[in-house]
């Protein structure tokens, strides 16, 4: 079985609802980081930055939650998170799977610390790109890839949860409305919710 390491109230939200979308059973463990568990020697060697979330499969572990959420979509094919090897689908499906921490977390810092960078130089061009880019590509839905939901929502719906319902960090918009309700009436979304919470 498969163990997720995770805290409250954090980014572990992410792969708490990825785990609760595949179905299967696995196995949580507590690292609590209000209490610097991450911080452990044994932890440490799981996930050498000491955050979580993190997971260990028999003799894998690996770290950082969209790389959790391509693992696990390919472990558990079953549950139908990701398009095959093969399929067209798959080049966006990993191009927004991608998106969530190379542009959107970097936005969303931006956004909090109102960091000057000329957008030719930063990686994720600019916060108001970032945001414009996602509605865009949020306009026809229901999901990223259309009517297939996939890993990718989870990574993406995770982060614009976080930005806009959580912390009101980025004005809402019709289309992130409609998704982000679409992904809130997702059992396994409200599952995790109520993990997260502690
Ligand atoms: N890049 C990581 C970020 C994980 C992260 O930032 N985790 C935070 C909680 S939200 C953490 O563990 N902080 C504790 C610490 O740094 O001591 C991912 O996407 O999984």
């Amino acid at each position: 079985m498969m163990q997720l390491y995770w805290s409250p109230r954090s980014r572990s939200f992410t792969t708490l609802w990825l785990m609760e979308e595949t179905g299967q059973p696995y196995e949580r463990v507590l690292i609590d980081i209000s209490t610097g568990a991450q911080k452990s020697p044994d932890y440490l060697a799981i996930n050498p930055m000491g955050k979580v979330p993190a997971l260990r499969d028999g003799a894998a572990t690996l770290a950082e939650a969209a790389a959790i959420c391509a693992y696990v979509a390919e472990r558990v094919p079953d549950a139908k998170l990701a398009p095959a090897v093969g399929d067209p689908d798959r080049a966006k499906y990993l191009q927004w799977l991608f998106f969530a921490p190379s542009c959107i977390e970097p936005a969303l810092i931006q956004v909090y610390t109102k960091l000057d960078v000329p957008p030719s130089t930063a990686a994720w061009g600019s916060a108001q790109q970032v945001f414009d880019v996602l509605e865009a590509a949020l306009a026809k839905g229901p999901w990223l890839l259309g009517d297939a939901f996939s890993a990718a929502d989870i990574a993406i719906g995770s982060g614009l949860n976080y930005a806009v319902r959580l912390f009101k960090m980025v004005p809402s918009r019709p289309a992130f409305d409609r998704y982000l309700d679409a992904c809130a009436a997702r059992p396994a979304f409200q599952r995790a919710e109520t993990i997260i919470a502690g």
